[in-house]
């Protein structure tokens, strides 16, 4: 398999760890979010809202796009491990926390939104800033909710097993802290489930500061 990623897209890092923790092996093409190369006509016929990831399969056809779907696909087609838990509604919470993330979180702070509101409403830097750091918190806010109040909690965050939900938490942890530089400390549950996952080797790999291309520190 191949997918149209960047080392710094917190999208593309969701569906670099589901590959990992799969144990699918695929190359990425790196497509540089900072040089727009998402809006090039060559890149929009792949993918007609020119965002990334977006995966190529052995077979050909049309690519997959849009994280959740193309996890989810990788979840069907490699069932071990499971991303999603068995009963309805376990699977239900899962998918719940996990578009807090991908849905009403991340989706927020994306180059084209930062761009926009630089572009139409003369929005400096600091203030793009705030606005990224306040709404990848409110997600945090609300998932550290979920994580103290509900019963399905555990050392992950449904259960005792990694699920997609860990995943997008993840994603959303390691923008907060290294792109935006948020205190992950102010959410002790989620910062302990993001800590237990990136002590896991395929975690670990994902991570956006070690793909090539990245800096040290971002
Ligand atoms: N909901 C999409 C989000 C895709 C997305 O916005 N990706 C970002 C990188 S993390 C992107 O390519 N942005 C390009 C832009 O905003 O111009 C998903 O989960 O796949």
């Amino acid at each position: 398999m191949k997918y149209y990623g960047f080392w710094r897209s917190l999208a593309a890092c969701r569906v670099r760890i589901a590959l990992a923790l799969k144990g699918i092996k695929a190359e990425e093409i790196s497509v540089n979010l900072m040089q727009g190369e998402q809006l090039k006509p060559e890149y929009r016929a792949i993918n007609p809202l020119a965002v990334i990831p977006s995966l190529i399969l052995d077979e050909g056809g049309t690519p997959l796009f849009e994280s959740m779907a193309i996890i989810e696909y990788l979840d069907e087609t490699h069932p071990q491990p499971p991303l999603l838990p068995k009963d309805p509604k376990g699977r239900a919470r899962v998918r719940g926390l996990a578009q807090i993330v991908a849905c009403d979180s991340h989706p927020l702070i994306v180059p084209r939104i930062r761009e926009y509101l630089e572009r139409e409403f003369a929005l400096d830097e600091a203030q793009r800033l705030a606005w990224c750091r306040h709404w990848l918190a409110e997600g945090l806010r609300a998932i550290e909710a979920h994580l103290a109040n509900d019963a399905e909690s555990g050392a992950y965050c449904h259960g005792d097993t990694v699920t997609m939900a860990d995943i997008c938490l993840v994603s959303l942890a390691v923008g907060y802290r290294h792109y935006f530089q948020g205190r992950l400390e102010d959410f002790p549950k989620s910062a302990a489930v993001v800590e237990r996952c990136l002590a896991e080797d395929a975690f670990a790999r994902a991570h956006p500061l070690r793909q090539p291309g990245a800096p040290k520190a971002a």
